[in-house]
């Protein structure tokens, strides 16, 4: 028996968790994140200092925001791919609410978080503590509760003797492929300190394997009966392909089989921009290669994918098509009426592989994909081209950082009109460079999310792209990263406001209300963003020219100072359309010319919309 406090077991447990796949072993959560208040700094702050004071490995960082520590946390996990995560730790009430956005974010990109908010006392003695909510019909509510449908496994510790199921518990969600997400126990900041007699185990050194569950073989025949049927087959890649390592699979499979490959945000870099089965991005923020060739399949080979609105253009992209779904849950699997082929990405390539063994695709087909995708090439090379003397373009910034980018260089983006573009004009060469959250799309996520991706992957340069209106949000972490000593590029796109929300406003008839940082008399407003990232602790670099962006991003590339790279751009200039439509309903009814013009517009849209019920 080892008698601690919870927080003190709380430490010692998390310090000898270990994750393993294919052999590889790391450490599950290697750091804790976190903000102290009343309610952690006597539990799980003592504990820590303990913990380091004892030479125990789990080294604490402090962030600015809570929210911003969950987006660290998640791009760790995003970057490890979901082998490893970091712990977060709040405070009671404000901090402990301030994680739903990012907990959320992390559940919705299937990412693993632990969180691990204070709460109000279990033993409630002087009821109310400072930030309790006080909830007259219960005092068994409490702003933790708020983080319940947002987490995957959700637990409150109110006695000591339930933290090791609980642990497990937690540990087994977080390493489990088809539940993972965010992970929360609240921690009464009286439990916290409590003393208990743990068993020994309890603090013995675990590993939580990570299977790769081979799919049925039933399921894989009939969905072979209908690949190989295909005349014009599309693989979608999402994000599941990289989290399971099979692009290598992916590769085989489409090269032995001749079939063209799309990309989502989070499977882009599944395969390189340069192999010549690449069609790039698809739906929305898609390619006209990928979306035309989606357009007309026959079979859509959706691996690793949630198939959100962005990919399918809200129902609208596939037309009269089967689709065979490769994924690890059995809900993602059965979307749009799939053959469900439940397992992991690798295993699952694998198995339909030898399943189609001798099929290949008409030459012809190929040769059409192919001959849309370098029509395509040459859009970007125009779109991304601008003189040296020219004020950048986000298009032209956006090529800009990807020339400066190494091979393993990761790029990193949320929010606004530039994931858009990224999509469509970012050439990845490798699966991890390519970090655009778009599950949740957070504002606010790009430089958190940086030094989630820089702790993981410390050997590759980070740039992260973010908008002024993303900036505001959360510029605070910039000195998490100072003061962390952890380097980053972040190339600041000004445009004075919402580019992207301005140019959808004023297609669904709202007139850009609001979009456009200006004061009550239309004028730019005296706000210089540069100056603030100085003053938070950045090198910062302005520039007006091409030639000088290039310099700086170079510059920013070699100093091992955390960069902010000042860019003004025009928010009416738009990148390339991959001719996607997205719904976002308009107005019934309107007084206004606008809105009803972009009514019309809307039901002409929504038309095409399908619903895919094949039996
Ligand atoms: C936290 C959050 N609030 C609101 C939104 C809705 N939203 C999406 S993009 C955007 C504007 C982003 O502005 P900026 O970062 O400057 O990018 P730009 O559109 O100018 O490219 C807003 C408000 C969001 N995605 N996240
Ligand atoms: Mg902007």
């Amino acid at each position: 028996m080892r008698r601690l406090t919870v927080a003190q077991a709380l430490v010692a447990f998390l310090a000898q968790q270990w994750s393993e796949r294919d052999g590889q072993r790391r450490r599950l959560i290697p750091a804790c994140f976190g903000i102290f208040g009343h309610g952690n700094v006597a539990g799980l702050g003592e504990a820590l200092a303990g913990a380091a004071a004892a030479g125990v490995d789990l080294p604490y960082r402090l962030c600015r925001n809570e929210q911003g520590m969950v987006h660290t946390a998640s791009a760790y996990a995003r970057m490890t791919d979901r082998l490893s995560t970091l712990a977060c730790t709040t405070s009671i009430g404000p901090g402990a609410t301030n994680l739903v956005t990012g907990a959320a974010g992390a559940t919705i990109n299937r990412l693993p978080v632990l969180l691990l908010p204070g709460d109000i006392f279990a033993t409630r003695p002087a009821n109310p503590v400072l930030q309790e909510l006080e909830d007259s019909r219960s005092y068994d509510v409490s702003v933790t509760d708020a983080l319940r449908p947002v987490s995957r496994y959700w637990d409150r510790i109110n006695r000591p003797e339930q933290l090791p199921a609980a642990l497990l518990a937690a540990m087994r969600v977080l390493t489990d492929p088809v539940e993972t997400g965010a992970v929360t126990l609240a921690l009464p900041q009286d439990v916290q300190a409590e003393a208990y007699d743990w068993p020994e185990e309890l603090f013995a050194e675990r590993t939580w394997h990570v299977p790769r569950p081979r799919p049925d073989d039933g399921a894989v025949q009939r969905a072979a009966r209908i690949v190989t049927a295909a005349r014009r087959p599309v693989v979608v890649a999402g994000g599941g392909v990289i989290y399971s390592g099979a692009t290598e699979a992916l590769r085989g499979f489409v090269e032995r089989h001749g079939v063209p490959v799309v990309e989502t945000q989070a499977g882009k870099g599944a395969l390189p921009h340069d192999h010549p089965l690449s069609l790039g991005a698809v739906g929305v923020t898609g390619t006209a290669a990928a979306n035309e060739v989606a357009a007309h399949a026959d079979v859509v080979i959706g691996v690793g994918t949630r198939y959100s609105d962005f990919t399918t253009a809200s129902g609208t992209l596939f037309g009269d098509a089967r689709f065979v779904n490769l994924n690890i849950t059995g809900f993602d699997a059965a979307k749009l009426s799939g053959v469900q082929v439940v397992g992991d990405a690798r295993e699952s390539l694998a198995a339909l592989g030898a399943a189609c063994d001798g099929w290949a695709s008409e030459p012809a087909y190929r040769a059409g994909a192919a001959d849309l995708r370098d029509r395509w090439t040459a859009v970007v090379d125009r779109a991304r081209h601008a003189d040296p003397g020219a004020r950048p373009t986000q298009a032209a910034v956006i090529g800009a950082v990807n020339d400066a980018a190494g091979p393993r260089d990761v790029v990193v983006c949320a929010a606004g009109s530039m994931p858009g573009d990224l999509h469509k004009l970012w050439r990845s060469t490798d699966p991890k460079a390519y970090h655009v959250e778009y599950g949740y799309s957070c504002m606010g996520y790009e430089i958190a999310g940086g030094i989630g991706v820089r702790l993981a992957a410390p050997d590759r340069e980070v740039f992260v792209l973010v908008g002024d209106g993303s900036y505001l949000m959360l510029p605070s972490e910039l000195v998490t990263a100072v003061a962390e000593g952890v380097k980053l590029v972040v190339v600041l796109v000004d445009n004075q406001g919402f580019a992207s929300i301005g140019r959808l406003s004023e297609s669904v008839g709202a007139q850009r209300l609001g979009t456009a940082y200006q004061d009550r008399e239309g004028a730019p407003l005296p706000v210089d963003l540069g100056a603030n990232a100085a003053s938070l602790g950045a090198e910062v670099l302005r520039v007006t020219t091409m030639a000088e962006l290039r310099a700086a991003l170079d510059a920013a590339k070699a100093s091992d100072r955390t960069t902010v790279v000042h860019v003004k751009t025009d928010p009416r200039e738009a990148g390339p359309d991959g001719g996607a439509w997205w719904d976002v309903p308009v107005a019934e009814v309107s007084t206004t010319a606008e809105a009803q013009a972009a009514r019309s517009g809307y039901e002409t849209g929504r038309k095409a919309r399908r619903t895919h019920l094949h039996p």
